[in-house]
């Protein structure tokens, strides 16, 4: 392993390269290295300057996440920052790429900043559950107005340089070589003989008192449940109200504590896992990938549109197959409307929405997507609509196209056969609306080829998506499990629990919204049609609990029309129903379900007991591979509380003796086809272990 840091001179101006892939991390290796550069530069009297550079695509993204959880060796960030800060001789960091978390704290020790122009800073610890710990919400409040410092460090939210630069973050953005501007503005600080301006020495402005209460109270909303941000808030007000030492040490205590608690372990995991799915298990890293340059979209309904935005906003040219000429001049008006919207929010310049919009185009004929190098298939969720689609494109596709469809259970092998080309034929499940969920299911069959499965991977990436490859199986993963929790609820609906305790229970765990509020969000028909599709697959009792076909016949929808497990007013906030408590008593009275009042503990337990077991029977049945895919799926694609990990780390945490335990209280009580431990639980339970910790 060669030393991390090299140290060069040019004339006076001594160099320190980090060079640390992938993101130049500070490593022990890189703490030690920079110690070393310090040292030297200021025994040296030819060096009167040290510029801190990398190599690779960024300057020091942070603090290395793979050190968390053990002791950190010395010299520790803080001691780097700040001997770099206390240095004699100027030091001026070179920014580029992502300069984030410790990176960004070493380049506010510096005396004097530049970046490139794409470069971006940020201080983003709160999402990994921590605040930062090298004095960076004491430098940056130095520099920065305080609201910009809240926002970076309370919201994590990274700048650009051009934004850095007006906000006095950094003193010059540079054009062209990175290396030689640094150099050039070390020999006009020396030259110029500039004072060295050492921010922890500066006094911090308080422009806005009224900001901290502020963003307290928009955090608690917006971040429920998280510690980190809120613990953020009052670091930052200490730079305001404390000594410079006292403060950074303040801010190291709070950085630890939250570092060693169970919020951030989990977060952490949360990080980790999102870049494993990376690694599809079985698939060489080295798989051939196809040149995916030109896209189609079969269906102009809602999930086509979204679909076709997602390839119009990765550059990909992408012509959306309309059956009628009016349903594909109304997709193009309703993705002029999407385009049109993030202009008007400022977050998407009109020219960029231009170019994008130019980029989709329409038509009625199959053979216009002769040229396509993958075809997703969007039209609705029925099978047989969906075979003919593929008998179709197996047809005009050219040899090699990748044929995709959108379906969210639907048979992907039915489709392969009709297409004649299975081994080009696999699922990209989107979530709606697809061009903001995250999520997205690449769902393998058997007969999906590797290098199909590979460059969907690399697609979805490229999409910006959390790419997650499962299996062929029903409901594959993210509709499979949330098909137990929804289930769960229904049962308990029926004896006696209300739509406003199962939601309360699931919210107060940390969910942004409970599981009848998402049904009443996306719309009682829309799950009732899922419902119906997986009808053949329901018990007698789930048959039976047919309180969504009771819901939708009384022309409840959901929120769509003001009116589903809840009523809405004009803002469409909830309120509890009573027409959908006397529904529901009928029911249970018809059925004769004794009703009862359950516990917060049992509804928690129902939900998410169901969905955990049912991931085990996943992971048993080899469509998905590790508790990893299933994790990332409910973080990204449910709302899962990241500082709970996910479903199969929380169940870690909890437990699977206790789990066990509990899925056979309600296989008891609810029934065996329910909460009969699956084998692979209760194996793991029986020896100890947990999911990620299969032995
Ligand atoms: N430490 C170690 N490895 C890291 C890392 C880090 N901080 N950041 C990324 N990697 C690895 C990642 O695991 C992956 O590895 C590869 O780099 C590419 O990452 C004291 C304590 C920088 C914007 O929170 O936001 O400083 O899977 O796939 O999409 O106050 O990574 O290839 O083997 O994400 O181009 C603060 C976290 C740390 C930044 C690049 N810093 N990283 O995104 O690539 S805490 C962060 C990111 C801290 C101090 C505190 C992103 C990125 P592999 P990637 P990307």
């Amino acid at each position: 392993m060669t030393d991390p840091v090299s140290f060069l001179a040019r004339g006076r101006i001594a160099i320190a390269v980090i060079d640390n892939p992938p993101v130049n991390a500070l490593s022990h290796g890189v703490r030690a290295g920079l110690v070393e550069a310090l040292a030297r530069t200021a025994a040296d009297p030819a060096l009167e300057a040290l510029v801190i550079l990398c190599r690779g695509r960024t300057f020091c993204a942070g603090a290395d996440v793979r050190e968390f959880g053990r002791p950190f060796k010395d010299p520790q960030l803080g001691e780097v920052v700040a001997r770099t800060e206390a240095s004699a001789k100027p030091v001026i960091a070179a920014l580029h790429g992502t300069a984030l978390g410790g990176g960004l704290e070493l380049a506010l020790a510096c005396h004097f900043r530049l970046a490139a122009p794409s470069t971006r800073l940020g201080l983003p610890e709160v999402k990994l559950g921590i605040i930062p710990g090298a004095a960076g919400t004491q430098r940056l409040p130095r520099l920065v107005p305080v609201r910009a410092a809240l926002t970076m460090i309370a919201e994590g939210k990274d700048v650009s340089a051009t934004e850095a630069l007006k906000l006095g973050l950094v003193d010059a953005v540079v054009e062209g070589d990175l290396e030689q501007a640094a150099f050039d503005f070390a020999e006009a600080v020396l030259t110029e003989r500039r004072p060295l301006r050492r921010t922890g020495e500066l006094t911090p402005v308080l422009d806005d008192p009224g900001a901290f209460d502020e963003f307290t109270k928009s955090l608690a909303k917006k971040q429920r449940g998280f510690l980190a941000p809120l613990e953020a808030v009052k670091a930052v007000r200490l730079a305001y109200e404390l000594p410079f030492p006292e403060g950074i040490r303040r801010e190291n205590a709070m950085c630890m504590e939250l570092l060693n608690g169970a919020q951030s372990k989990a977060q952490r995991h949360a990080f980790a896992i999102e870049r494993d799915i990376a690694r599809v298990p079985g698939l060489p890293a080295d798989t051939p990938v196809r040149a995916i340059g030109r896209c189609a979209v079969v269906g102009s309904g809602v999930m086509g549109r979204g679909i076709a935005v997602c390839f119009a906003n990765a550059g990909i040219p992408v012509t959306i197959l309309a059956h009628r000429a009016e349903s594909g001049a109304a997709a193009l008006a309703a993705i002029g409307k999407i385009y049109a919207g993030l202009v008007g929010r400022g977050s998407l310049a009109q020219a960029e929405a231009d170019r994008r919009l130019a980029l989709i185009t329409s038509t009625l004929d199959y053979p216009d997507l002769k040229n396509a190098d993958l075809v997703v298939e969007a039209v609705a969720e029925d099978l047989s609509a969906k075979q003919a689609v593929f008998a179709q494109l197996g047809a005009v596709a050219r040899a090699g196209a990748i044929l995709s469809s959108n379906t969210s259970f639907l048979d992907l092998n039915a489709l392969g056969q009709a297409s004649g080309r299975p081994a080009d034929v696999a699922g990209m499940h989107f979530f709606n609306p697809a061009q903001t969920m995250r999520l997205l299911e690449l769902v393998r069959t058997p007969a999906s080829s590797p290098e199909v499965v590979a460059t969907l991977m690399k697609l979805g990436k490229l999409l910006g998506k959390v790419a997650v490859t499962v299996g062929a199986g029903e409901g594959f993963v993210a509709n499979r499990m949330l098909s137990r929790r929804s289930r769960e609820a229904l049962f308990m609906l029926e004896e006696g629990a209300e739509p406003s305790q199962i939601d309360r229970v699931l919210t107060d765990f940390g969910f942004p919204l409970g599981p009848l509020a998402v049904q009443d969000l996306g719309g009682l028909d829309v799950v009732l049609a899922t419902r119906r599709a997986r009808f053949a697959q329901l018990s007698p009792r789930e048959r039976s609990a047919d309180l969504l076909e009771q819901l939708t016949a009384a022309g409840r929808l959901g929120q769509k029309n003001g009116k589903g497990w809840y009523r809405y007013d004009a803002e469409r906030r909830p309120s509890p129903d009573p027409e959908v408590a006397q529904l529901i008593a009928r029911h249970a009275a018809a059925r004769g379900i004794a009703q009862r009042t359950l516990a917060d503990a049992e509804v928690l337990e129902r939900c998410l007991y169901a969905m955990i077991n049912e991931g085990a029977r996943l992971i048993e049945a080899g469509l998905v591979a590790r508790p990893h895919e299933i994790d990332v799926i409910w973080l990204h694609g449910f709302g899962f509380p990241a500082y709970r990990g996910g479903p199969m780390y929380y169940a870690d945490q909890v437990g699977l003796p206790t789990v066990h335990e509990r899925l056979l209280h309600y296989a008891a009580q609810v029934g065996p086809e329910y909460f009969t431990p699956a084998p692979l639980l209760a194996r793991l339970a029986g020896e100890g272990r947990g999911f990620y910790e299969p032995g």
